[in-house]
């Protein structure tokens, strides 16, 4: 279990007993405990080997003890039968943004809403009105938030599915007569979110395979099982789950069924199309000769997209947006591998984890090159924002890291807030001390594009911010986008020499494909960072180079994958 698994059993305790009416003292013990272990920059399971949770704050004998159950077994006693006390769909409910266990206690315990589908209906038939603790606003906003999950509708972010279906992955593999399982769908693609999970397996004895795929520990439900398919219902945590599928196919229609399953739909259209107009037909046996003749391909996809005059197309492209008429591959598309550095992160000066020693280290770990630590500036109060005496101070210690620091390039950076008129958090002496300038928003995120468009061009334009960090400021299933004019802002960042971010964290994935590509077309460079706020969030770059590949962006359009020189230059280029 990771340190966010034990976190989430231990907050939904919280929830789970505040719901069910228990008194305030030993809810916040759990909560503590929830985000002591949320918090911890180092793994829970080492602390406990080395018999230390007692040493963690607010961990007490009982909390240790639970913890260590909860590593040993991955269950614990007390979260289950709170489950049987309340219904576990109550904690979908705290899905809603703005709800909190209070109210979907009153919810639960006086008009007996048990879901999202009862709570819909009660607030259209007005069955809350007049209800203590539910004015006619706070009913407006449950109604507008259960809009935005249905908006959502039950997909998950690839952050929170991707653990999950390795997870899978690797149990498939591990089964007797199981010779090659892969991941297909959206996640093959690189989707931002989700509907199901998708996997292909070769096997000989498809019904025992499915058999015991349906067997998984991690399963909740059994939607289907049959000799060559099985569908199940898996566990994510907080009330959710997500459906997987599993196919079994023979080793000769393996790239067939590969190719099928991976989609997407419009992409597969268009490819049938295709064979359709050789007289063939396509499907997820094989590309064969129409009425049952003779099989052209089906082995590999290599094989039955060079059968169509095609270069096998890389999966994040199949969403028929331009790349069935590609003649040649892409050959430079960007990969993990290409990314030498990160130019946002934060540190425990304002709202990280980890100290700039830790972070330095975490990402030497990683093979990179150069980092840019970029704390918050003053205006982000709660993000702990460094007030200019307090950045000075940072710079020096920022500055003493790197000068320790062997075969790493330590930048000192700041990100800096974009006021509600487009200016800067800090004054222009300050930001000129800085290595590289990170600025966002984060406050007024407004309807009204003209507005947030001219704000975000505002900073731009300063001769000091080299990146333009999450620019539609969305939260996937959370809050949606702040409307922007992607291509004035593309085309200011292209004249001025400034970067447009693809933030790699799954919360956000800010720009998204569609965004990013614009920009790249119009002449911007892209950047891709993960915002790490942990030592763990440098592993959501391939998300965001995943986003990247969706947008068809090459190495040469992402920032950091140039050398130190080269960033150092973008930055110099720029400045008075
Ligand atoms: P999702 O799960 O909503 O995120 O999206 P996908 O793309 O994973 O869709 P899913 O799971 O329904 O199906 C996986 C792939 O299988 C899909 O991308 C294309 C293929 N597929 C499934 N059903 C059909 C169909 O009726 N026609 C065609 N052409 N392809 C299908
Ligand atoms: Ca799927
Ligand atoms: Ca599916
Ligand atoms: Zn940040």
């Amino acid at each position: 279990m990771t340190n966010a698994d034990v976190a989430r059993v231990f907050r939904e305790i919280a929830d789970l007993l505040e719901i069910g009416g228990d008194s305030g003292f030993r809810i916040n013990s759990y909560r503590r405990v929830a985000r002591t272990i949320g918090d911890l920059p180092n793994e829970v399971a080492d602390i406990a080997a080395r018999g230390e949770l007692g040493k963690l704050p607010g961990v007490g004998k009982a909390s240790a003890e639970k913890i260590a159950t909860l590593l040993e077994t991955g269950r614990l006693s007390l979260r289950e039968e709170l489950g049987k006390k309340v219904p576990e769909s109550l904690l979908e409910l705290l899905g809603i943004p703005g709800m909190g266990p209070k109210k979907v206690a009153l919810l639960y315990h006086e008009r007996g809403i048990e879901s999202l589908d009862a709570l819909s209906r009660a607030i259209a038939s007005n069955q809350l009105d007049g209800m203590k603790g539910f004015g006619a606003k706070s009913i407006a906003a449950m109604r507008e938030g259960i809009e935005f999950l249905k908006r959502s509708a039950g997909r998950t972010r690839i952050g929170a599915a991707w653990p999950t279906a390795e997870l899978l992955r690797a149990c498939v593999a591990e089964m007797p007569g199981v010779q090659r399982v892969e991941h297909a769908g959206s996640l093959r693609r690189g989707r931002e979110t989700v509907g199901d999970l998708d996997l292909l397996c070769v096997g000989a004895d498809g019904r025992g395979i499915v058999q015991c795929f349906t067997e998984y520990p991690g399963v909740s439900r059994v939607l289907a099982s049959g000799g060559t398919k099985g569908s199940v219902l898996v566990g994510l945590g907080q009330g959710r789950e997500i459906q997987v599928d599993l196919r079994v196919v023979p080793a000769e229609s393996f790239g067939a069924a590969w190719q099928y399953f991976t989609g997407s739909k419009e992409h597969n259209v268009r490819l049938r199309e295709r064979a359709v107009k050789r007289g063939w037909t396509l499907n997820e046996y094989a590309l064969s000769e129409a009425d049952g003749g003779k099989v052209i391909a089906s082995k590999t996809e290599e094989e039955i997209y060079a059968a169509l005059d095609l270069p096998w197309i890389v999966p994040e492209l199949r969403e028929d947006r331009g790349e069935l008429d590609l003649r040649e591959p892409i050959d430079d598309l960007l990969t993990l591998e290409d990314i030498r550095g990160e130019l946002h992160m934060h540190t425990t000066a304002s709202d990280g984890k980890h100290t700039i020693e830790q972070m330095v280290q975490a990402a030497r770990e990683r093979g990179y090159k150069y980092v840019c630590i970029t704390d918050h500036s003053q205006s982000s109060v709660i993000a702990n924002g460094l007030k200019p005496s307090r950045l000075l101070r940072h710079i020096e210690a920022v500055r003493k890291v790197g000068s320790e620091s062997r075969g790493m390039k330590v930048w000192v950076g700041a990100e800096v807030d974009i006021l509600a008129d487009g200016s800067l958090d800090y004054e222009d002496e300050l930001l000129a001390q800085l290595d590289f300038v990170v600025a966002s928003v984060h406050f007024g995120m407004g309807k009204d594009i003209e507005h947030n468009t001219q704000r975000t061009i505002a900073a731009i334009r300063s001769p000091y911010v080299n990146v333009i960090a999450h620019p539609t400021g969305r939260l996937i299933n959370k809050r949606d986008a702040m409307p922007i004019d992607i291509e004035a802002i593309a085309k200011e960042a292209a004249r001025t020499g400034t970067a447009l971010e693809i933030n790699a964290s799954s919360y956000r994935l800010d720009l998204r494909d569609q965004h990013a590509r614009v920009a790249r077309d119009l002449g911007a460079t892209l950047c891709i960072n993960c915002d790490a706020h942990h030592r763990e969030h440098f592993k959501q770059m391939r998300f965001g180079v995943q986003t990247a590949r969706r947008a068809w962006l090459r190495k040469q359009d992402v920032l950091n994958t140039r050398g130190a020189a080269e960033v150092a230059e973008f930055v110099r280029a720029k400045r008075p």
